[in-house]
């Protein structure tokens, strides 16, 4: 059947700010506190749609969340109106308040696992939201994200996310890879968890970040999705690439159509990955394993430099792969090198571009963090909420839109300024005309 991989970005908000909230996340540790530029940070999302709509490529757009998220202030005791809430958080909990304002959501990777109608038991496409339970700021997405899925996918299977519990924990698309041989045929689906939901002491040392995502939640995920367990694959993340500072899978492997590209460190047992996507492969697709050593690169350039966090995309006409990757891979000496030596060879990948997307790579986000892929047959893209769909006209509206409302910098003391709460509600109730989400669409809309 013909299908293609479209890829909905989420659009950067208002509040883009360096919060230093994810802990295991090297830059986010690192730019905490720095002034971010929300309005350079939405274009350069808006520009990365566009890159992708002009290479013939099916791009759609999430629309950011409201921030700061009132409900989680208000189920913390906060009383009175909207701007009561706020100011009372800032004044006796500048913690939860802080986590309240992270423009986190635009990492779409993390909204849900998304299985495609090819490989699903009743045909259609699944949808679960990501809990995202480990870490505060993230964990307030989840009823926000049902709703854009809801708005952008009438007609797939929308799960509600998992208990928002440790058990559980989810992180989404960026734990899982598809494998085909070509999009509209039956898939392989690859969870990869970085720990068991309950570990008993084996004497070693503590790790030194959080794993965020566990077996048991990518199990419950392929079960509700009802995948063939013939097809489905599970593979734990090293704790060394946790350590390291991969505290999603997708910062160290990308995998399209028959191709997983990963790092030598990515996996706990590589050996048994590669033979049980083989296994599962049989009669469906011949897999392509690209794998990075590390004498060539270093763990450490892999993951500043962000080399695997890129979109690895088959663009109309090409027979190669392309990776789309951002400016700091180009900058980092060991993988540009690698890049140019990949290209240069007759391997699936044959080509890299550079993009930028500095102000999200600040917090630990690369081109392959902004976008989810939802792989659809040309019947449900046309389904889809046209509105949400970049299109030249699309950009042009979304554009205007970023340039009326959004500030050019934020500075940590500006984030509980109830005039920017007030400035980003104004601009998301714009948003939802533009997007066709209607004006209940956000809890500040709903009263
Ligand atoms: O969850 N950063 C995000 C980055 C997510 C990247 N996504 C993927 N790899 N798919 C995270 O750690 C930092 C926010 C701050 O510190 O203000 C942050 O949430």
């Amino acid at each position: 059947m013909s299908a293609q991989e479209a890829n909905f970005d989420g659009l950067i908000g208002p509040t883009h700010n360096y919060g230093g909230l994810s802990d295991g996340n090297l830059a986010s540790a690192k730019n905490a506190g720095l002034v971010s530029h929300p309005k350079a940070a939405a274009l350069q999302g808006l520009a990365k749609m566009e890159l992708m709509m002009n290479a013939g490529l099916w791009q759609g757009v999430f629309p950011p969340h409201q921030r700061p998220y009132i409900p989680a202030l208000r189920r913390a005791g906060f009383l009175g109106n909207d701007r009561d809430v706020f100011q009372s958080a800032w004044k006796s909990d500048p913690i939860l308040a802080k986590n309240t304002m992270s423009a986190s959501n635009m990492w779409a990777a993390n909204a849900a696992t998304v299985s495609p109608s090819f490989d699903t038991q009743d045909g259609g496409l699944h949808l679960t939201p990501a809990n995202l339970s480990t870490m505060l700021h993230r964990s307030i997405e989840s009823e926000q994200t049902e709703r854009t899925l809801r708005a952008g996918f009438p007609f797939a299977k929308v799960h509600t996310a998992l208990p928002n519990q440790s058990y559980f924990a989810d992180e989404g698309a960026a734990n899982h890879v598809r494998l085909c041989s070509e999009r509209g045929a039956v898939g392989v689906e690859v969870f990869v968890y970085g720990r068991t939901a309950f570990v008993v002491s084996t004497g070693q040392p503590s790790p030194k970040f959080p794993a965020r995502q566990t077996r048991q939640a990518s199990e419950s995920i392929a079960r509700s999705h009802g995948l063939n367990p013939l097809q489905t694959v599970f593979a734990k993340q090293s704790q060394t690439a946790i350590d390291a500072g991969a505290f999603h899978n997708d910062v160290v492997c990308v995998g399209a159509l028959d191709t997983l590209f990963y790092h030598q460190d990515a996996f706990d047992d590589t050996a048994l990955l590669q033979s049980e996507i083989r296994k599962s492969a049989q009669g469906l697709l011949d897999p392509k394993f690209v794998e990075v050593p590390r004498q060539d690169v270093p763990l450490e350039d892999a993951i500043k430099a962000y080399l695997f966090n890129s979109m690895l995309v088959k663009r109309p006409n090409e027979d190669r792969l392309t990776l789309i990757a951002p400016l700091e891979t180009r900058e980092n000496l060991a993988t540009f090198a690698y890049c140019n030596q990949l290209i240069a060879g007759n391997g699936p990948i044959g080509q890299v571009d550079y993009i930028d997307v500095r102000q999200s790579m600040r917090n630990g986000g690369g081109p392959a963090c902004l976008r989810l892929r939802v792989t659809l047959s040309d019947t449900e893209w046309a389904q889809v909420n046209p509105k949400m769909k970049i299109t030249p006209s699309q950009l042009q509206n979304l554009k205007a839109w970023v340039n009326q409302y959004y500030r050019d910098t934020l500075a940590p003391e500006d984030l509980s300024d109830p005039r920017l709460m007030d400035e980003s509600f104004s601009a998301l109730d714009a948003l939802t005309v533009i997007l066709g989400l209607g004006s209940d669409f956000y809890p500040f809309q709903r009263g």
